[in-house]
């Protein structure tokens, strides 16, 4: 068995083939060094016909996935007119590879891809297709490496660059947000805004805790967070022959007229009783 059988093994093995792809590397993929008359032309493809492949290098580690032509004729190598999945799974997502003519869909064939661990993309022709074309593919800063953008980040591959974003609950502290430009992402303290309101502020990565006072609960909805506990819901907490009155962070009793404490000196409650004078 040599080592092509070995690959197609795998291959078989795992549905993805993130263990049995092939690097392609051939600078002449690059959408940067497009041409009608590149080097070697024509290139011929369908070599590539139902085995795991994975664009990478200078050539580019992603497809062209949107059409562009020169107007009145083909431009090689051909885009691959396709929606990326997004979710890293070994199940593939279908698609299709259109070739780049006036109308983006000159022999177009299907095609399979899954994104690996890792992040990055591998992709399988199913049909042969023209012998005429190569695909084409460009350099996606997002996916070169997993940090491009730093950490607590998200990074957005753009056209010849890529603009990070810092995530929700973290800020900038670069200058200036730049394109093509690695932020410093660090995490507010929203605890300096005294957020919680009634209630002990903590700052967490990318969000805030709070400990509310006693009196006072986490409301669902409340702004801020802690709101007061309306102690008058429970209607036997001043006990009876007694009116509960709620107040902010506290509840007050009182005796209903006719009535006291059976301790006047504390408030009336399920235990200190109000009874008849
Ligand atoms: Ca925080
Ligand atoms: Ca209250």
């Amino acid at each position: 068995m040599n080592v092509f059988h070995i690959v197609d093994t795998i291959t078989s093995i795992h549905p993805g083939s993130c263990n049995g792809y092939t690097n392609l590397t051939d600078p002449w993929r690059n959408r940067a060094f497009e041409r009608t008359d590149w080097p070697g032309y024509p290139k011929d493809d369908r070599l590539l016909h139902n085995k795991w492949w994975r664009f990478t290098g200078i050539g580019g580690d992603r497809a062209s996935d949107n059409c562009q032509h020169f107007a009145g004729g083909f431009i090689y190598p051909r885009d691959m007119v396709v929606n990326y999945p997004v979710n890293e799974s070994l199940t593939p997502t279908k698609g299709s590879a259109g070739a780049s003519s006036s109308l983006c869909r000159w022999d177009v064939i299907p095609i399979e891809w899954v994104i690996c661990p890792g992040g990055f993309h591998v992709f399988r022709p199913l049909a042969a297709g023209h012998f005429q074309t190569g695909y084409a593919t460009y350099i996606d800063e997002c996916l070169k490496t997993s940090d491009t953008c730093g950490p607590d980040s998200i990074c957005t591959n753009l056209n010849g660059t890529y603009h990070c974003t810092c995530l929700p609950g973290f800020n900038n502290t670069n200058s200036a947000e730049k394109l093509g430009t690695t932020p410093s992402c660090e995490d507010i303290d929203e605890c300096l805004e005294y957020p919680c309101g009634e209630g002990d502020c903590k700052n967490i990565p990318a969000s805030f805790e709070c400990d509310c006072h006693v009196g006072y609960q986490l409301g669902p909805a409340a702004a801020p967070p802690c709101e007061d506990i309306d102690e008058c819901l429970n209607s036997t907490i001043c006990g009876p022959r007694s009116n509960c009155t709620n107040v902010p962070g506290k509840h007050i009793c009182q005796c209903e007229p006719g009535y006291k404490a059976t301790d006047p000196s504390t408030a009336p409650d399920e235990d200190n009783t109000c009874e008849g004078i």
